[in-house]
């Protein structure tokens, strides 16, 4: 009932009477009221005057379904959204929730307590400063494809952020960085059988308004944002409906043609990586190799003193980027 007593305010440039509204939704004036004074407790403001009614002046600065849905093109991701103002982690909450779900729903949070990177690491999520969401997927695909995914998450994130006129690198196989630091990290998690995938949650993180200061002493040396590298405030929700709308477009596409190769290019035209070199950290030993591809299956082809070496985004940490050895 909220969400239908704002779309009638925000269709309408003047006052809308507390009568019409009634008559509209079938409810009394004095529950559209109580839905009045909620939507304030929100962040909405609304001026109301006795005689004329309800008029919208400002909508919040907040990623709820009802400020995203104006903006979404999508067939069916995001039609349902789970909106929190503070979570652990999107994405622990969506694996919880993946199997019994709705194909295509997003869980958004205005912050994380628990944020998290791969391999355990942390990931940094301050208060409304950034795009913090898990996109709940039930792909017919083994679960060998599901590195996929990041590839085409990663594409369909560089196409949407192009718009910005920053210079926006993929460094393989789940980050994106602006003027070499890092911007935006994904992370793709699924419950799957041997031979089928039951639910992949992807996990998006993007730093959009976050300032110098959100980012502690570490992050300042390796990470940025989309407000720092652009000196302006970024529309949060609409940004996150484009991402949402270019994610969906790249999924459908990948899940009838079967051919990664489109999105493969886009990374590979726009990597951090190739032709660099990298550290390469497995689980026993450390090595510095330079980056000469990214195969058609997606893994990494790296030349290791004249060995050439497949790697695969489970199995490595890439650390420090060296432009010659
Ligand atoms: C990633 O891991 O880059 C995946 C990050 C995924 C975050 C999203 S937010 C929504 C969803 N819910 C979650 O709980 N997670 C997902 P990885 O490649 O392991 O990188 C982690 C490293 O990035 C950390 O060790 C830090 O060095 C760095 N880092 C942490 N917070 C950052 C931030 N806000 N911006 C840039 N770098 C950050």
């Amino acid at each position: 009932m909220k969400s239908k007593i704002l779309n009638i305010l925000r269709s309408s440039d003047t006052y809308v009477s507390g009568e019409e509204i009634s008559k509209l939704l079938g409810i009394s004036r004095a529950a559209i009221w109580k839905h009045i004074n909620q939507l304030k407790k929100e962040g909405y403001q609304i001026d109301s005057l006795t005689k004329n009614g309800y008029k919208l002046i400002s909508s919040p600065d907040i990623l709820s379904f009802d400020e995203i849905s104006p903006f979404l093109k999508t067939k069916f991701i995001g039609h349902d959204i789970l909106y929190y103002e503070s979570i652990d982690s999107t994405n622990t909450f969506a694996k919880s929730i993946s199997q019994n779900c709705k194909d295509g729903l997003v869980i958004i949070a205005e912050e994380q307590t628990k944020g998290r990177g791969r391999l355990g690491r942390t990931w940094v999520s301050p208060k409304r400063k950034g795009i913090w969401m898990s996109i709940i997927l039930h792909p017919n695909l083994p679960p060998s494809e599901a590195h996929k995914l990041t590839i085409i998450t990663a594409s369909s994130i560089y196409n949407t952020l192009c718009k910005f006129n920053v210079d926006i690198k993929i460094k393989w196989p789940n980050d994106i960085l602006i003027n070499g630091k890092k911007i935006c990290g994904i992370l793709t998690e699924m419950n799957a059988e041997l031979n089928h995938i039951n639910s992949l949650v992807i996990g998006i993180g993007i730093n959009v308004n976050t300032e110098v200061e959100d980012f502690n002493e570490e992050l300042t040396k390796i990470a940025t944002s989309l407000r720092i590298e652009t000196g302006k405030f970024i529309d949060r929700k609409k940004l996150t409906a484009e991402i949402l709308n270019n994610f969906e477009d790249f999924y459908i596409d990948y899940l009838s043609t079967k051919d990664i190769r489109p999105y493969l290019e886009i990374v590979r035209k726009n990597s951090a990586l190739i032709n660099k070199y990298v550290e390469i950290i497995k689980p026993n030993e450390k090595y510095i190799a330079k980056v000469v591809d990214i195969d058609d299956d997606g893994q990494l082809v790296i030349d290791n003193d004249g060995k050439i070496e497949k790697l695969l985004s489970g199995e490595v940490s890439l650390h420090n980027m060296y432009n010659g050895k």
